[in-house]
């Protein structure tokens, strides 16, 4: 099984991270294939905790090749930051490659990310606010930059030119921002063309030499399935293809080498940002997994939306993304409830959905229909079995399973690298 795609299942930050790292000591390549640092992964190892925004989980493991694939934006001060910061810790991070391909992002796409969520006001989409979308909108628009532009001062120039004629426009006339120089940018991204010059690659190409190597390559997904822009809750989205598909366009590696599709998915959920959200909770029930699960956003400190388990979107995950396995985290968050409410369906204007409903106004009516559960009202974070969980917890998890239509293979009873149970 040489090519494994980790995806999220609900809304991010279900703890790829962790998992990716869990996987790190079998694989040999690590793929970042969408996003830019909007991402936050925690990895706890030991005593030791890492949070990385722009540079894939496996990094932390050694002997592990990490990939950042042509379907990434690149901030390449944010890149440089977190390798001096790694590197600092002792993590060798000289292994790193570059997509010559991935697109990067300016100081422009930042502005503008920011300026243009003010100006929605109440229709805001509660961004990270570092330039993703507009990055990425220009790579659609086709006034991107590219790794590659940095090595040809004259097409840089060109490019930035092009970039910014209708760019300053709407930031003067619309925004009323001052204008931003061509020459501004080129210099700040030649700053970085020497240093960056080592890493790069064709990394396409590096990924199916690998695979034909019987090498294991892992594509590591950010944000998540409810987040992608073609699949989530659009226009509440990230603004590239968080499922499994874009692990085949985010990296230039076939479909038909994608060989199983991990989904992470959380006990319970959370999202961060605006849209739909039916099993929301506003209540003590939600400020109990807001500070039991430590449900505050790693790249910028947000404040985590909570609710219960949404079985609809698990499936719908596992629909998408051709879920091979589910590995359920955060179990351990819920130890302390009497009983646990599971989302079945969806109640939409007195019409049952047992499956995500494809019209936006009709999920942002959704009332869940739930099902409880009794709690285990105990301490599962020493357990390492599936037989070690108490009987409630373990009839919760086949449940799950049940519902969310893929296996369960993995269960995460606490932040640390070994907490976890895996089901044989
Ligand atoms: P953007 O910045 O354009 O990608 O924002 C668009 C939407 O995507 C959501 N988004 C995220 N949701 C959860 N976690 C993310 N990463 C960080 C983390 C978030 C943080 O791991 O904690 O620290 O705040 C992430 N990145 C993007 C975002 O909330 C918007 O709804
Ligand atoms: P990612 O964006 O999916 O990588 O997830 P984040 O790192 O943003 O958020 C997940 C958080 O949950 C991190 O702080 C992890 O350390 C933590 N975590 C992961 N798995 C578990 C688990 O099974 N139990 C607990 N209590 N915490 C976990
Ligand atoms: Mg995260």
């Amino acid at each position: 099984m040489p090519g494994i795609v980790i995806v999220g299942a609900q809304w991010g930050d279900e703890g790829k991270g962790k998992a990716t790292d869990l996987l790190g000591s079998r694989i040999d390549y690590v793929v970042k294939f969408n996003g830019g640092n909007n991402a936050g992964h925690t990895v706890v190892i030991g005593d030791e905790k890492y949070a990385l925004h722009l540079l894939p989980s496996g990094i932390l493991t050694e002997g592990v090749t990490p990939v950042i694939g042509n379907g990434v934006v690149v901030d390449l001060e944010v890149l440089f930051q977190e390798l001096d910061a790694l590197s600092a810790r002792g993590v060798d991070v000289s292994k790193l490659r570059v997509s010559a391909s991935a697109h990067v992002i300016t100081q422009y796409h930042r502005t503008l990310d920011k300026v243009t969520e003010r100006f929605l006001g109440k229709r805001q989409i509660g961004t990270t606010g570092r330039g993703i979308g507009p990055a990425y909108a220009d790579k659609i628009n086709r006034v991107g930059i590219r790794i590659q532009d940095l090595y040809d001062e004259n097409i840089l120039r060109q490019k930035v030119e092009g970039a910014l004629d209708v760019k300053n426009h709407t930031l003067v006339k619309i925004y009323n921002r001052r204008a931003i120089e061509v020459d501004e940018i080129v210099d700040e991204l030649l700053m970085y063309a020497e240093r960056l010059r080592p890493m790069v690659a064709d990394t396409a190409l590096e990924l199916h030499e690998a695979l034909n190597a019987e090498k294991i390559v892992l594509f590591e997904g950010g944000q998540a399935t409810m987040l992608d822009v073609d699949h989530g809750t659009y226009p509440f989205v990230t603004s590239s293809n968080a499922t499994s598909g874009g692990a085949a366009t985010g990296s230039g590696v076939a479909p038909n080498r994608i060989d199983r599709v991990i989904a992470i998915v959380k006990a319970y959920t959370t999202r961060v940002g605006a849209g739909p959200f039916p099993t929301e909770l506003f209540d003590e029930s939600g400020d109990y997994l807001r500070e039991t699960g430590f449900e505050f956003g790693t790249t910028t400190g947000r404040e985590r939306r909570v609710g219960w388990y949404d079985a609809p979107v698990a499936r719908y995950a596992s629909r998408i993304n051709g879920v091979t396995d589910f590995v359920l985290t955060k179990l351990d968050v819920l130890d302390g409830l009497d009983t646990i409410p599971v989302c079945v369906a969806y109640d939409v204007d007195g019409v049952r959905f047992d499956e995500m409903p494809v019209n936006q106004s009709d999920f942002h009516h959704a009332t869940p229909i739930y099902e409880e559960f009794p709690g285990w009202k105990q301490d599962i974070t020493g357990c390492r079995s599936f037989a070690d969980l108490p009987k409630n917890a373990q009839d919760y998890v086949l449940a799950l399973e049940k519902m969310s239509g893929s296996r369960i293979s993995a269960i995460g009873v606490g932040p640390g690298r070994d907490a976890i149970v895996v089901r044989h």
